[in-house]
């Protein structure tokens, strides 16, 4: 195998030595500075994922909610998912190769995965704002070019409207227009036709509040403003002009913080949301009449599509299976109140939406989401043939239409991947059918108090975990001493693990006061702090 013009351009795109890096819970993410040699070599792996899967490819340059000096990638696979997790491997051997190593390790992955060097190839990249952002997609370009494959670059674009072009393309415009067009345009009439069924709640949804983080979010969701209006009026905070990314606002800043983004002045009862930095994920949020701040994260969220997705199958008579995916982060009110209530199934998966995803496409309908709103709905190919059948053949009026809203759900929620404008509009939606304000879809189950917090330890890969991440085992005594700390509150429930995107350790507790859930939290931490090798102060309790 000859790769000289791979090697001759790899110079151009050094590796500093010595830096070591691993594909984590979504792709790589560390200091943009860092990451120019490994853009060239996603590049190169693209192509190679590309040649082998006889389909396009994604290439995304993003750090999602990380702050702005962070840069990260993330390959997308032929139906608009993550990469396949045997490839991660090939990623972060690619990566980590020294320059003198890079001809082996290509020439491994090509060998191993018999790959027809022959064989067509596309690429499509995209990027969100970051200032580094458009330097280092060049060096994506430049490992896809060097492997002599075509490509499309997409420029600035969401992460799950690129996944949503690589889904088009690979099945042939079946799923939509493979555009950013297309999007706003299969979007925006599915919306439009959804809020068209509502019974006697008008067709206008009034205006809804939208931090953008100061990304790419703001930007997209401005060009798809013209697509929604009438129904939909939008006010845009940290829409990019002035803050910096993801600082003190986006849909992380809310969830951790459980407080409003910077910037977002709300009245009593006011609609707000926010989205990250990417925008595939998002919260909603309002004030109460006595300015007390309430957060409506993924599980919320989740709820609100399943329980709306039930009613309608049981008016159709459609016996599918459903089940909603959570990982450890939920609350667990919403798993209690989905299993108990409901009576939907809930499972939980690891943290980071490939699990999730994985999990999900098990069921004829699978809703999933992260705690911090990170997540969509599936539908399988029988189930949505069975829903499309019955908007024609349904014995009653009843049937058809609801069939024909879910059908609009359908084309509305991004199956490929959580994206923060489809499950935007699909709440929106959601909420004018079932004229619900945003109190009443909050009291639907009240959630428990709970706190996130991180340390920092010298080498995070001591702690391991197991059962979905909800037990530590190792290093040995910590689970031993969360349970007996776990034990002294009330509906308490905590656990400890290794980020997949920072070097941090991070804790999460719940319990029945938001004292007793900050307390519980701390004692943790300090746990953590003790038994996997803290470094730095101890981790002071909140003020
Ligand atoms: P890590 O850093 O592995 O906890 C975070 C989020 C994930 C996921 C990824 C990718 C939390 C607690 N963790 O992963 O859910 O969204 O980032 O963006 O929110
Ligand atoms: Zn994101």
């Amino acid at each position: 195998m000859h790769l000289e013009a791979v090697l001759k351009s790899s110079a151009r795109h050094a590796k500093p030595a010595g830096l070591t890096l691993q594909y984590g819970t979504a792709g790589f993410r560390t200091k943009a500075e860092h990451l120019d040699h490994v853009m060239y070599r996603m590049g190169l792996l693209a192509v190679l994922r590309s040649k082998n899967t006889k389909s396009g490819i994604g290439v995304m340059v993003t750090a999602s909610h990380n702050p702005e000096e962070d840069n990260g990638v993330k390959l997308v696979d032929p139906m608009g998912e993550m990469l396949a997790q045997e490839w991660e491997v090939y990623a972060t051997n690619l990566a980590n190769a020294e320059e003198h190593e890079l001809q082996t390790v290509l020439t491994n992955i090509i060998k191993q995965e018999s790959i027809n060097m022959q064989q067509e190839s596309f690429i499509a990249i995209g990027r969100d704002t970051r200032p580094s952002s458009e330097n280092l997609s060049r060096s994506v370009i430049d490992g896809v070019s060097s492997l002599d494959s075509k490509f499309q670059d997409y420029g600035l674009v969401t992460t799950p409207q690129l996944h949503y072009v690589i889904c088009c393309r690979n099945t042939n415009g079946a799923y939509g227009e493979p555009s950013v067009e297309g999007y706003y345009q299969k979007l925006s009439k599915a919306f439009k036709e959804l809020i068209q069924q509502a019974p006697g709640h008008g067709s206008e949804l009034g205006c809804l509040r939208v931090d953008g983080a100061n990304g790419i979010g703001a930007l997209k969701l401005k060009d798809m403003e013209q697509y929604l209006q009438p129904m939909l009026s939008i006010q845009f905070f940290n829409d990019g002009s002035k803050g910096k990314l993801n600082y003190m606002c986006g849909a992380d800043y809310v969830k951790v913080q459980q407080k409003a983004p910077e910037g977002l002045d709300m009245k009593p009862g006011e609609r707000c949301c926010s989205f990250d930095g990417d925008a595939d994920r998002i919260v909603y949020y309002y004030n109460d009449h006595d300015n007390h701040f309430h957060l409506l994260d993924g599980d919320k969220i989740a709820t609100l599509i399943s329980t709306f997705i039930k009613e309608l199958l049981s008016k159709m008579n459609l016996n599918v299976k459903m089940a909603v995916v959570q990982t450890a982060y939920a609350n667990g009110s919403s798993t209690r109140y989905l299993e108990e209530v409901m009576k939907v199934p809930v499972y939980c998966a690891k943290t980071g939406v490939k699990h999730l995803h994985h999990k999900a496409q098990e069921f004829d309908i699978g809703v999933y989401f992260e705690a911090n709103g990170h997540g969509t709905a599936l539908f399988s190919k029988t189930a949505e043939d069975q829903i499309k059948r019955l908007v024609h053949t349904g014995a009653t009026e009843e049937i058809r239409k609801s069939a024909q809203m879910l059908e609009n759900v359908i084309n509305l929620i991004n199956q490929t991947v959580g994206d923060a404008i489809s499950d935007m509009l699909v709440i929106e939606a959601i909420l004018h059918l079932k004229g619900l304000t945003i109190q009443k879809w909050d009291e639907i189950y009240p959630d428990l108090p709970n706190r996130q917090l991180k340390v920092k330890v010298a080498d995070r890969r001591v702690i391991e975990t197991t059962d979905a991440e909800r037990r530590t085992i190792k290093p040995p005594g910590l689970q031993e001493k969360i349970d007996e700390i776990v034990k002294i509150y009330n509906l308490a429930r905590a656990f400890v693990r290794p980020s997949g995107t920072e070097d941090v350790v991070r804790i999460y507790a719940e319990a029945d006061t938001q004292v007793n859930a900050d307390a519980l939290a701390h004692e943790v931490c300090l746990a953590a702090f003790s038994l996997a090798g803290g470094v730095g102060d101890q981790p002071q309790p909140l003020p």
